[in-house]
């Protein structure tokens, strides 16, 4: 395994797209402060300050995509939730893969596939996670309410140790979860859950879809179930 340190770049996952046929399997890319962080569907990342995590895992588990490749994002956040629970604060998990203390986001999760032409060249899965802020740089994200570790757990945390500790962490069941794919996750996932049995609203692109939250398939897709009918959603956000 290698890893990229970087002080400061606009997005590791960015950098890590950009350099994917330099970069070798199972590379992490970990900059110090990130000054254009990336969410899904162009939404941004804000970086709270020094003392944050902003991390890439460029991954080339095969020569082809596999389906269960998109499951990475909710291995990534269950991982991060068993970290979160040995500072002994208990997480939840917002599908498909926010990671939530009390109702604040603490962490947001990116994946990105590289295809060339019709070959798959790899994934880019990205991570940040609050680690140390101060409540006021709190309020740079606007539009949900959202939290750091150390105002948690009321000291500050060490960046590198958590690091070190959510890569290998990550890469101690990777494999037994690339041949299983979500089921391996699942129990821990729904236990976890802070969604199932509630009645939701999902965005869907540019939709919303109504219902409760009956349960996650095998391969971790939601069940919204309206009106004696059931709808499965592969992608989404809960609001
Ligand atoms: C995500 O997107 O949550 C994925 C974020 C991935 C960030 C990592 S950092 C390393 C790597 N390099 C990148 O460029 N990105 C990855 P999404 O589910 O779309 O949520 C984005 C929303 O999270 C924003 O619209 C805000 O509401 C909220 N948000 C932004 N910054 C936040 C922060 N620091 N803490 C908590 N919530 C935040």
């Amino acid at each position: 395994m290698a890893t990229v340190y970087l002080e400061e770049i606009d997005s590791t996952n960015r950098y890590s797209k950009s350099n994917l046929d330099g970069l070798e399997d199972r590379t992490v890319v970990h900059a110090l402060r990130q000054n254009s962080g990336r969410g899904r569907l162009q939404r941004s990342w804000v970086d709270l300050g020094e003392g944050n995590l902003f991390l890439s895992f460029v991954l080339k588990p095969s020569k082809v995509y596999d389906e269960k490749f998109a499951n990475l994002t909710q291995y990534l956040s269950v991982v991060l939730c068993q970290l979160l629970e040995s500072y002994g604060i208990l997480p939840q998990i917002k599908w498909p893969n926010d990671v939530l203390i009390n109702g604040r986001k603490i962490a947001g999760i990116l994946s990105e596939t590289v295809m060339q032409g019709n070959s798959f060249k790899g994934l880019v899965l990205g991570i940040g996670v609050n680690l140390n802020a101060v409540p006021e740089s709190l309020n740079m994200v606007k539009d949900k309410p959202v939290t750091a570790l150390n105002l948690e757990i009321s000291k500050s945390v060490d960046l590198n140790d958590f690091r070190d500790k959510l890569v290998s962490m990550f890469f101690e069941n990777y494999d037994k979860f690339l041949e299983s794919g979500f089921n391996y996750i699942k129990d821990y996932y729904i236990c976890h859950a802070n969604f199932l049995d509630k009645e939701v609203c999902v965005q869907v692109f540019n939709d919303k879809k109504s219902g409760v939250a009956k349960k996650l398939t095998d391969n971790g897709e939601l069940i919204l179930e309206k009106d004696g009918s059931q709808l499965v959603l592969t992608i989404g956000d809960i609001l």
